[in-house]
């Protein structure tokens, strides 16, 4: 069979909940709330516990804003019932446990059914189809298999959408390339850094990377920024767009992006209802388009159903487009818990990134590296970041003040900045490490 097989990106069938109108979207989001929350509550002890305590029951739930009377859901909540005690069927009902990898503490634990594994998979097809991949493309599936969502989740779904799946996982960057130029896929599904570091590689063995069969990338799992997106898009000659998930919820698939208007992924709200939220004062919840922290309630899931669990994700709720009944979500500017506080102003690694990435001299390479000098009260903030192959050492001299000045104007901090060789920083093998806090512990 040649390429002729694969359908155009035109030719998409969508699911019909991707094309109902908003008013049937939020009647069907009140039937299947009003039902998770009775299940959660008669089912999983620590639901019952929290709302008994809060003096609410399932009942009050008589419309989608009487949802912000129930408690929240933590990532600490998980850890406390781990590893089962979150599950609200028996064990035997569990087909599949996945768990976050525990490097901040004790893992958390998450499980599906049949029908969870099955609504994934429809989920992330449906994410994938919007980004522009289609039945019957070759798909290269760089992420992570094992206990993280994304390789498996990620699979499910192409095979689900009738692709043709190669399971190559993330790492071992040569043998990806060699599979890429053999197998010739038409999609890659990876980390925005990972793909960086494929591109990287390729171009250190005199490949061209815009010269590859690759049409689509669906990236995801960190934050990226739009010129990570034009950097990609430019260097590898594909469509890139981002798909957006956590464990806690589901996986990958929560929310995806469409190919044709490429502004933000658009939440699937027919499985989750999601809430902004004032980190500060999570009392508040905010209206559409308000920045702040991003809660999910699962609509359908059996084996785990989550309620307002705070991702610590910040962004806001924007209007649906491409999928105009369901609401996209902005950029993720970082996590709450990601974000630096250096001498009194917030700083996020996307932030650093959208703008080394308008200095031409500089490359998407950067670590950020937080030290207090002996002797000193105050943080300092280096900025390390690896020139381009194309520049002189002389070129970047310039680069690296215009850096310092930038960052002294768009965040308001003072940091110093030193430009190293291409090549010398850590590379990504999934969700890459920006930030190096070398602080004495408190
Ligand atoms: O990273 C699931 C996933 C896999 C999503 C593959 C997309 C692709 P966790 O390991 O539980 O799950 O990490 C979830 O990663 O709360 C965000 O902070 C971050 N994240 C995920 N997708 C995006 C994205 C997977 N598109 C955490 N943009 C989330 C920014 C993202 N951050």
């Amino acid at each position: 069979m040649t390429q002729e097989t694969v359908a155009p990106a035109s030719e998409a069938v969508l699911d019909r909940e991707e094309t109902i109108s908003r008013d049937e979207l939020e009647a069907l989001q009140l039937s299947r709330l009003q039902h998770t929350v009775a299940y959660a509550y008669d089912r999983v002890p620590l639901y019952k516990r929290k709302f008994d305590e809060t003096g609410v029951h399932p009942t009050d739930l008589r419309e989608l804003s009487d949802l912000g009377k129930f408690p929240f859901t933590t990532k600490e909540d998980l850890r406390l019932e781990y590893p089962f005690g979150m599950f609200a069927v028996p064990q035997h009902e569990v087909a599949r446990i996945h768990a976050s990898s525990g490097t901040t503490g004790r893992a958390t634990v998450v499980g599906y059914t049949k029908k969870d594994l099955a609504d994934w998979a429809k989920l992330v097809a449906r994410s994938l189809r919007a980004s522009g991949v289609r039945p019957g493309m070759k798909v290269h599936n760089a992420y992570g298999y094992g206990l993280f969502t994304g390789g498996m989740g990620a699979h499910a779904g192409a095979e689900a959408l009738g692709c043709t799946v190669i399971p190559i996982s993330g790492g071992q960057t040569e043998r990806q390339i060699t599979l890429i130029q053999d197998f010739k896929p038409d999609a890659i599904l990876a980390t925005p850094t990972y793909l960086l570091t494929i591109a990287d590689a390729m171009m250190k063995q005199g490949i061209d990377p815009a010269s590859t069969s690759l049409k689509y990338a669906v990236l995801g799992a960190e934050p990226w920024t739009e010129e990570m997106r034009h950097e990609l898009e430019t260097t590898m000659n594909i469509k890139a767009c981002d798909i957006y998930g956590l464990s806690e919820v589901m996986g990958p698939g929560v929310a995806g992006e469409a190919v044709e208007t490429q502004d933000g992924s658009h939440i699937w709200e027919d499985h989750f209802r999601p809430e902004i939220i004032d980190a500060f004062d999570p009392s508040r919840v905010l209206g559409d388009g308000e920045p702040g922290e991003l809660v999910f309630t699962s609509l359908t899931k059996e084996a785990l159903p989550i309620i307002r669990y705070r991702t610590k994700d910040l962004t806001r709720l924007l209007p649906g487009t491409a999928r105009p009944a369901h609401r996209r979500m902005g950029r993720i500017t970082g996590r709450s818990d990601d974000m630096i506080i250096l001498r009194g102003v917030n700083l996020f690694p996307s932030q650093i990134e959208e703008i080394a990435l308008r200095i031409p001299e500089l490359s998407p390479h950067f670590q950020l590296e937080l030290t207090r000098p002996e002797g000193q009260r105050m943080d300092q903030l280096t900025v390390r970041i690896e020139r381009r192959e194309t520049v002189t050492v002389e070129d970047v001299a310039s680069a690296a003040k215009v850096l310092q000045q930038q960052i002294k104007i768009h965040v308001g901090s003072s940091c110093a900045v030193d430009v190293v060789e291409p090549g010398s920083l850590e590379r990504s093998n999934g969700k890459l490490r920006r930030i190096y806090d070398l602080r004495p512990k408190a």
